[in-house]
């Protein structure tokens, strides 16, 4: 049976397990978009064994591929992670409350959020940028004027993350 996520100590059976049955290279990165990463790795017996660590998922920003970045420009510096979602999308009187994500994933801060109306609100009201106030991980809240919206994260570099809305305009 696969173990918990926990912490690999030298010396513990989970460490024992793995220099024996291990197979391919383990790999790391934060799988549960906490803002810390986590090391994952195959047994022969088929399992997938993750462990938490305390390495921080930002301290990669440099050339984190081959080919520097996810699309594989091979360019220093640019800028390829989009925000990650809006996590615990919730509507309240025409405020809407979300876990805010950040310009890389869910590390940092988004620049803004585009809040695009949607059937009949869409034409009464024009789509507006709302500037991002929270870290990634604390809690974003944006006024909407329709009842049917669509929102989406958008970083410094103009990348998106995907799409949360609500209702129908006139029905929500
Ligand atoms: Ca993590
Ligand atoms: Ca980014
Ligand atoms: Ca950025």
């Amino acid at each position: 049976m696969s173990p918990p996520l926990g912490s690999v100590r030298a010396g513990s059976s989970d460490s024992r397990v793995m220099r024996k049955r291990a197979v391919f290279g383990p790999s790391g990165g934060d799988l549960d978009g906490n803002g810390t990463n986590e090391l994952a790795a195959a047994t022969r017996e088929g399992y997938v064994m993750v462990w938490n660590t305390k390495g921080s998922a930002d301290s990669n920003d440099q050339w984190w591929a081959v080919r520097h970045d996810e699309r594989n420009t091979g360019m220093y510096g640019i800028d390829t992670r989009p925000p990650g979602k809006l996590r615990s999308f919730r509507v309240h009187r025409r405020k809407v409350t979300f876990e805010a994500p950040g310009d890389d994933w869910y590390d940092g801060k988004v620049d803004h959020y585009r809040v695009v109306y949607t059937g009949n609100c869409g034409r009464r009201h024009r789509p507006e940028n709302v500037p991002a106030t929270a870290t990634a991980g604390k809690t974003q809240s944006i006024r909407v004027k329709g009842k049917g919206v669509r929102i989406y994260a958008v970083d410094d570099a103009g990348n998106r993350s995907r799409v949360n809305g609500f209702g129908v305009c006139g029905q929500a």
